[in-house]
């Protein structure tokens, strides 16, 4: 299951006078100032503007377009809402992102089908929003089934299906064929992901090494046995900020940490986790990035200590060159009060974003 346009559905939600137009989310939402896309509506969408996309060149693509900034907390408020009905649904739920989850649902009494519609449509009941899903044998395939027919798709891929449906389709569309992959692929000939299921087993894994060539192998096959992992606590929680301008000024680049520390914590407490671990993160002028972690002697969720923390890794960075990006992200996350595998899952991955 995976969530419509998320960022920008939950927006559109809470003003309905939205609904309709073409809506881009994004840093602070002011589409002049540095940042970039989060997501856009889907008739944003029909303008070129898609995640990741700087945003004065979304304003460029879609002068009408309505620009919003990046509300997480309400995001993650809203996923956990999801993810919570995802799992009275199946409890063998794997939460992968802030608005996506997988189901084990070959226990269930009822057809796949039904079991579908019964998560659209509780989904749609207790938020208001509209997901898409996809069923199929393994998690490769119901992936790739979700986002065929999005939004509000339904779709259905068996191992037959893999001819009509996955070869056609470019070689990025196949999990774990990145930006450089797909160069690579390209210059030898391969576009689609039925040209790397045409080569042989020996040929892939002669080009791109043993074990990722066994996996294109596999994949381009639509064989994945990755199995369903119920982790239900997040492994991470990070915000970022790109400055306007690139910052020499050490205390604006405190300021700015802290500011994002705090949000960490709010978002940290107001799901219920501790942190072991938090991270600092530099982005220099000249893209260079450091990282910088501290290891607390206990879980917490306590904002000076966090802070502390923070402050003591940014004071092992040196600031020689102008500050483009900080981050901050607290790993090692724990349930506050031992409640351990009974505390509702809440959104990671994408956060980082
Ligand atoms: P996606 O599920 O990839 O995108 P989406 O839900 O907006 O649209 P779709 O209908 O195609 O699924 O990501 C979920 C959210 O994660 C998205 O709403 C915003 C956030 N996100 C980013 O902040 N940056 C990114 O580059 C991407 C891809 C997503
Ligand atoms: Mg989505």
């Amino acid at each position: 299951m995976d969530m419509d346009a998320f960022f920008a559905s939950v927006e559109i939600l809470r003003r309905p006078e939205l609904k309709g137009k073409p809506v881009v989310i994004g840093g602070t939402g002011d589409p002049n100032r540095r940042g970039v896309v989060s997501t856009a509506s889907y008739e944003a969408r029909k303008f070129g503007v898609h995640s990741a996309m700087p945003l004065r060149t979304a304003l460029k693509l879609c002068p009408a377009c309505v620009f919003l900034p990046v509300d997480y907390n309400e995001y993650s408020r809203i996923s956990m809402k999801i993810k919570k009905i995802l799992f009275e649904i199946s409890p063998l739920m794997e939460d992968v992102g802030i608005d996506e989850a997988y189901l084990d649902i070959s226990a269930l009494p009822e057809p796949p089908e039904e079991t579908a519609r019964l998560i659209k449509e509780r989904v749609f009941r207790g938020t208001g929003l509209t997901c898409s899903v996809g069923i199929a044998p393994n998690k490769l395939l119901a992936k790739m089934a979700s986002d065929l027919q999005k939004p509000d798709g339904l779709t259905f891929i068996g191992f037959e299906d893999v001819e009509k449906l996955i070869w056609p389709m470019g070689v990025r569309k196949l999990h774990g064929v990145g930006p450089k992959t797909e160069i690579y692929l390209k210059e030898a000939g391969l576009n689609t992901i039925g040209d790397i299921a045409a080569k042989s087993l020996e040929w892939l894994q002669e080009q791109l090494g043993k074990s990722y060539g066994q996996y294109l192998f596999e994949a381009s096959r639509g064989i994945h046995e990755s199995p369903i992992i119920t982790e239900w606590n997040p492994k991470s929680i990070s915000r970022e900020e790109t400055f306007e301008l690139d910052v020499a000024d050490w205390q604006q680049v405190a300021r700015s940490l802290a500011s994002l520390m705090r949000d960490v914590a709010g978002s940290m407490r107001e799901s219920g986790y501790e942190a072991k671990t938090v991270t600092v993160k530099i982005r220099f002028e000249d893209f260079d990035t450091l990282t910088r972690a501290r290891t607390l002697p206990a879980e917490t969720d306590e904002l000076d200590i966090l802070r502390k923390a923070a402050f003591e890794c940014l004071g092992r960075i040196e600031l020689k060159k102008r500050v483009r990006l900080v981050g901050v992200r607290v790993m090692g996350l724990k349930p506050k009060n031992g409640a351990e595998g009974k505390q509702m899952p809440s959104p990671c991955s994408k956060d980082a974003r």
